[in-house]
């Protein structure tokens, strides 16, 4: 009886360890991981490109600011898309998905499923500071190109 169970605990271990490397390594249809580093002015994914599916934005904000972060289906240049005083025209382009804006140190998770394409990852604030010019975070350059392989 000892040993029967000796013998089985190994296996059940390596049963557990190997359905959870699966699932970090997003394989057998699982939800695939893309961590995002924003800051002044940057967006950094990590991986910029994965399969299309399920896919898990582990998304930091390593700036002194707010920051948010929205994915945008185009297939238009990473700057190039339609701005009015300062903010990408949200309704103009297509929105597969946002993280609110969050504070400098802070994390959000974002999951969205995602079909393949060219994605731009943005943060779309716009401060307006009493008797300075507006600041645009997407035209000081927090936008980075994410592509999505069928
Ligand atoms: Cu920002």
């Amino acid at each position: 009886m000892g040993n029967g169970l000796r013998r089985a605990c190994p296996w059940l271990l390596a049963a557990v360890l190997a359905a959870s490397a699966a699932a970090a390594c997003g394989g057998g249809g699982g939800v695939r991981r893309a961590s995002v580093t924003l800051r002044e002015w940057s967006v950094q994914p990590s991986p910029a490109e994965t399969r299309a599916g399920r896919v898990r934005f582990e998304v930091e904000n390593a700036g002194t600011r707010p920051h948010e972060m929205l994915v945008v289906k185009s297939d238009l240049p990473p700057d190039l898309l339609p701005v009015s005083e300062g903010r990408v025209a949200e309704s103009m382009v297509n929105v597969a998905g946002e993280a609110e804006a969050f504070g400098a140190g802070e994390k959000r998770v974002l999951e969205l499923d995602l079909s393949p394409g060219k994605y731009l990852l943005l943060c779309n604030l716009v401060e307006l500071p009493p008797g300075a010019p507006a600041v645009s975070h997407y035209q000081n350059g927090m936008v980075a190109a994410f592509l999505v392989t069928p």
